[in-house]
């Protein structure tokens, strides 16, 4: 059995001034690279031969396998444990019927297609890459991004080929990647492949070692989002919902928001009148201060100017390991919604997306449903419940579904919640509203969970119950201020709901949640 957690693959050319080779490849193999590849793509062969001969006496004193880029022949010259071929190199069935039998044999993959090849062409593992941008190699093919991972790898369901991604791994995303490379069918990485974070560093043994540390925590835990739920009743789910009311309360958490000039007086409000602290701040400057101090991140894509400022902190909030509710207003309205939309999903994990029929649909590449500017027009999903478990798993997130009946679903429970009124739709931004107290609720389920061990985790708290309190405080107080005498229509309907967040409790929350789990 190969264990190819952490997969080095050298690149001589990137090491750091004065460091010799062989120093370099010891040190990593000490701190604990499981596998490592030889890839020299400059040397001519008597070089090539040379550091495969090192590179094979070192990996053997560490009992560590080693694999030849491209070159059958050095493979085959100094025994080395098998080779690694790109799309344009020796094809597998050559190379396997010039090696001795056992010997690995990888192949870098960018398709669905390619990886399948593979599959049937004998293939041991397959290399899926480029996850991240790098500049270590020429790529010739689009940055794949983390959530392109998970079809590569149903690829391989019912099959023993094993995978790595590759392609700007870091310490600082490593838990990112292998938080978001997994299947809807629940299909994982077998490790990660990195060439410059340990070649390029001054301490190689320490980068391995932190690397391999991310992955050892990760492949502990059994609690992996989508996968095992914890066991919901409606009970529990009302009681938690209210227990967060009650903490948000007690903690008064920081709120950060990034959002829309539209809305960003009413969802200040909101926030405040839950009984937490907004900051509505978004110069890119501070958002490294903020991500220290905040217990929730909301990040709101309804005017789209700050998106250098959306990359960053919630970059911050996942290195913190701390919610980051993603509302992506009107995604489907502009392409350039559409690709910075991508690009955030691409870098950091949100722990909840909130969207309406038209946004999700969007974010899903679904042509149910179709939106026109912020709003989503028609009659929405023939199986809304299945979209949000779907959805879910793909983005390995909470997702919540708002309309006139919200859905939402940690992957694997699914809740329809019915409270709600006719006027929340009548107001200007009210779903950015569900989205701030989402934000507000997911920071009470961070102040409950904050002193766990989260190591594996990318965030802390139950992100299922933050969602759903979100909702439900927001409808209870809708359904509560429109009854009011002094109610009017739209406009004495926004201060009114405001009281109402304002003087809900736990026990109201209780008492009002209609909320159901459905099965599909
Ligand atoms: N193959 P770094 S990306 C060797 O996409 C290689 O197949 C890739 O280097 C692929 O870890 C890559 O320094 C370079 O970003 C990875
Ligand atoms: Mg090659």
């Amino acid at each position: 059995m190969i264990d190819y957690s952490l997969y080095l693959v050298t690149g001589r050319e990137l090491l750091p001034e004065g460091k010799a080779y062989c120093d370099f490849l010891r040190e990593a193999l000490e701190g604990g690279v499981t596998i490592v590849q030889v890839r020299e793509k400059k040397a001519d062969t008597a070089e090539f031969l040379h550091i495969a001969n090192e590179s094979k006496n070192l990996c053997t004193n560490y009992g560590v396998p080693l694999i030849i880029n491209d070159r059958v022949d050095i493979a085959l010259a100094v025994d080395a444990d098998g080779v690694h071929l790109g799309q344009t190199d020796m094809p597998v069935r050559v190379a396997r019927s010039l090696l001795p039998p056992g010997k690995i044999i990888g192949v870098s993959c960018n398709s669905v297609d390619h990886v399948k090849k593979a599959v049937e062409d004998g293939a041991d593992y397959v290399g899926i890459g480029a996850v991240w941008a790098t500049n270590t190699k020429q790529l010739t093919s689009l940055v794949l991004g983390v959530r392109a991972v998970g079809p590569l790898l149903s690829a391989l369901d019912g099959t023993s080929v094993k995978a790595v991604a590759i392609g700007g791994i870091k310490s600082s995303n490593v838990l990112r990647t292998l938080h978001g490379s997994v299947s809807t069918t629940g299909h994982r990485l077998d490790g990660v492949a990195v060439v410059s974070e340990i070649v390029s560093s001054r301490e190689p043994c320490k980068s391995a070692r932190t690397l391999k540390e991310v992955y050892r925590s990760w492949s502990n835990s059994t609690k992996q989002l989508g996968e095992i739920s914890p066991p919901y009743t409606t009970e529990i789910i009302k009681d938690r919902v209210a227990d967060l009311l009650h903490v948000v309360k007690e903690t008064k958490p920081l709120i950060h928001q990034i959002i829309n000039i539209v809305v960003a007086n009413q969802s200040a409000n909101a926030t405040l009148a839950l009984g937490a602290s907004p900051i509505m701040a978004s110069a890119l400057e501070e958002m490294y201060d903020l991500s220290r101090v905040l217990s929730a991140l909301l990040i709101n894509l309804g005017t789209v100017t700050d998106n250098e400022s959306m990359l960053t902190a919630g970059r911050f909030a996942n290195d913190a390991k701390k919610p980051v509710v993603f509302d992506p207003v009107g995604v489907g309205a502009t392409e350039f919604r559409r690709k910075v939309a991508a690009e955030l999903l691409n870098t950091w994990q949100a722990s909840v997306i909130k969207g309406n029929a038209g946004e999700l649909a969007a974010l899903a590449d679904s042509e149910e449903v179709q939106a026109k500017g912020v709003d989503s027009i028609g009659v929405g999903f023939a199986n809304p419940a299945k979209f949000v478990r779907d959805l879910a798993r793909k983005e390995r997130c909470v997702v919540a579904l708002t309309g006139a009946i919200d859905w939402v679903s940690d992957g694997t429970t699914i809740v329809k919640l019915t409270n709600g009124h006719k006027l929340l739709g009548d107001i200007t931004g009210s779903g950015c509203l569900v989205g701030t107290c989402i934000a507000t609720f997911c920071a009470g389920a961070w102040e409950l969970a904050k002193n766990e061990d989260g190591a594996a985790k990318l965030v802390r708290g139950d992100m299922l119950i933050g969602a759903l309190g979100g909702i439900l405080a927001l409808t209870i107080a809708g359904e509560r201020a429109a009854v009011r005498s002094n109610v009017q229509g739209s406009g004495t309907f926004l201060p009114a709901l405001i009281d109402e967040l304002y003087n809900l409790t736990p026990e109201k929350i209780k008492q009002d949640s209609q909320v159901e789990i459905v099965t599909v």
